[in-house]
């Protein structure tokens, strides 16, 4: 009796994880890291969530050709995670806004990263990628998460069928995601305080036309939410050979604070787990953009938007991001 019964345990063991394994989301990290170090700290919690099982990285798109070295620095990150060979697409124009504390430090350095992308050169266009990633899904699983502005996400929305999709971009996007969830804005901001994601940087436009045209769910995790998670202080203890501590040991050394905000990585966690006990959602009403850039949440017409409200201790959460963040990769067997 006792041998039947152990196989059926490791059969249910097994259709378990496969199951599981086929409904974990599927995720575009879409990120303008340059000026900030918190884009860093959301990839970082993206893979530690995918080396714990509960998410599929598909690729990263570098927005807005802030720095020609971003690229280079997510292929470090990525690299270090055991995740070098997923796919980067980059905004191949040069805005000529390329300050920033840490990228060129990381992307060039790879020596001792590893990795073989220095500059957005040397990767496809962020159009192209998009298009790939979502074209070889499954219908209807594909979670976008942008963590800056959001002009590579209206390239795609605007594209052209081509080689790889006979469809053009808004079909592409309707047929193959599932949700967006939204770093940007601040809610309900009845005041109409301005947020650098969507309002700076020439990203107005884009973040009126992204969020008007959007034709799926969208979820919106606000200012308000990651100004209050100060995280990054453990990342000042570990090796430089860790890309994304030094990417916070340039960052918060230039600033001269042991810690910085964690706007990004709420929108990633959130993705990933959903509210959990973190967070609730209001879903009645829209979000409204201005031609500033500057958004309000409007109690109605009611639209398939919704938005974060915080619901645990800001400390709470980020003790978890700090704990994903120095979570040792798994292909580094630490
Ligand atoms: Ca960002």
């Amino acid at each position: 009796m006792k041998q039947p019964a152990v196989s059926i345990a490791a059969l249910l063991l097994l259709w378990a994880s496969f199951s599981y394994s086929s409904t974990v989301p599927k995720i575009i990290f879409d990120t303008d890291m340059t000026g900030d170090c918190d884009d860093c700290g959301a990839l970082a919690v993206l893979h530690a969530l995918a080396d714990r099982g509960e998410v599929e990285v598909l690729g990263c798109i570098a927005s807005y050709g802030a720095n020609p070295y971003v690229a280079g620095c997510i292929d470090a990150i990525n690299t270090w995670y055991g995740r070098g060979t997923l796919p980067i697409g980059a905004e191949q124009a040069d805005y000529g806004r390329t300050e920033s504390h840490y990228l060129k430090a990381i992307a060039t350095n790879r020596a001792r990263y590893g990795h073989d992308v220095a500059t957005n050169a040397d990767v496809p266009g962020h159009v192209t990628v998009y298009r790939q990633l979502l074209s070889e899904q499954p219908d209807g699983s594909v979670t976008i998460v942008t963590v800056g502005r959001m002009k590579a996400l209206c390239d795609l929305l605007a594209s052209p069928p081509d080689a790889v999709s006979t469809l053009d971009g808004m079909a592409l996007v309707k047929q193959k995601a599932v949700q967006w969830v939204c770093m940007g804005g601040r809610y309900p901001n009845s005041e109409g305080k301005g947020e650098a994601n969507f309002k700076t940087h020439g990203g107005a436009g884009y973040s009126r036309t992204a969020v008007e045209t959007w034709p799926l769910p969208a979820v919106f995790l606000g200012y308000e939410i990651g100004a209050r998670i100060m995280t990054g202080h453990l990342l000042l203890k570990l090796s430089e050979d860790t890309p994304v501590a030094r990417a916070y040991q340039l960052y918060l050394g230039a600033i001269k604070k042991d810690a910085r905000e964690s706007w990004d990585q709420t929108a990633v966690l959130y993705a990933v787990r959903g509210v959990g006990p973190w967070w609730t959602l209001v879903t009645t009403g829209h979000n409204h953009v201005d031609a500033e850039g500057v958004n309000a949440w409007r109690p109605e017409p009611d639209r398939e938007h919704a938005y974060a409200v915080e619901a645990r201790p800001p400390e709470e959460v980020a003790g978890l991001i700090e704990s994903l963040m120095t979570q040792p990769p798994k292909a580094r067997g630490e």
